[in-house]
């Protein structure tokens, strides 16, 4: 049974160390795609072509919501309209998205690590600028899980760490996710012994909270990379968590309520 040790909300980590070995990075440039392409349409991730640089299985899912009726809709797929490096980056579109829980999800296929290592994770963002995501008392949420396994991905050991971070930032604060320019999120974590592999997934989903959530983000350039060793988290027990999870989703506005979405 896996527990979450840490949940924070994120910072942006830009101070890379002098000599971190880049184990594993992908900036979404395959499949090819024209213009905006949605995964059915062809913007599928986990479909990509060997023979082309980071084209090699560098995601194993990758999964949105099309079509949840008069809940609203996420749509996930690449776009060559905004890129932080080379010429694509992955978007995630919300509209009118009321349904609570529902989003899109992207993870990496099992990393291979050294246990007792540390290691950082970090994924850049960006806010679309004519359509951007608004926080308010419904929000998406960006949630990093990082799980690690003794093999490729089948037997999990240790504890599962998170990452929450509020899209594009948490309610009255800055935002971390602008629409002028990109900033990244990080988080770091120690391989726990006998840990052979590592996975790490992105779930943006909407907050519990109803109201219509509406707007586009843009991701690109996931790197994992060798780090120093990573001081014990000081808010690790579970009721701070259970605390932590509550200060960011209290509403400050009352929303009518949605209809509920058809099965
Ligand atoms: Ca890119």
């Amino acid at each position: 049974m896996k527990s979450p040790l840490l949940i924070a909300t994120a910072t942006a980590l830009l101070n890379l160390p002098v000599q971190a070995d880049i184990i594993f990075t992908n900036g979404f440039e395959t499949p090819s795609v024209t213009g905006r392409t949605c995964k059915a349409d062809g913007g599928d991730i986990t479909k990509t072509d060997p023979a082309k640089p980071g084209g090699l299985e560098a995601w194993s899912r990758f999964e949105d919501q099309p079509n949840i009726g008069e809940g609203g809709s996420v749509v996930a797929g690449l776009t060559k309209e905004v890129a932080h490096t080379g010429t694509q980056s992955l978007f995630i579109e919300a509209a009118k998205l009321s349904a609570p829980y529902i989003g899109a999800l992207f993870a990496t296929r099992p990393i291979p690590v050294e246990s007792g290592k540390s290691y950082r994770a970090t994924l850049w963002g960006r806010n679309d600028p004519k359509k951007p995501l608004i926080s308010g008392a419904a929000q998406l949420f960006l949630k990093v899980q990082v799980d690690f396994f003794t093999d490729e991905g089948k037997t999990d050991i240790g504890e599962s760490q998170y990452l929450l971070q509020p899209l594009p930032g948490g309610r009255g604060h800055v935002p971390v996710f602008r629409s002028d320019a990109w900033n990244c999120v990080g988080m770091r974590f120690t391989a726990p012994p006998e840990a052979k592999y590592v996975t790490i997934s992105f779930r943006c989903d909407s907050s519990a909270e109803r109201g219509a959530i509406s707007g586009t983000i843009y991701f690109d350039d996931f790197t994992l990379e060798t780090a120093m060793a990573v001081p014990p988290p000081p808010d690790s027990q579970p009721e701070q968590i259970e605390k932590e999870i509550e200060a960011l989703n209290i509403p400050d506005t009352e929303e009518p309520a949605a209809p509920a979405p058809k099965p």
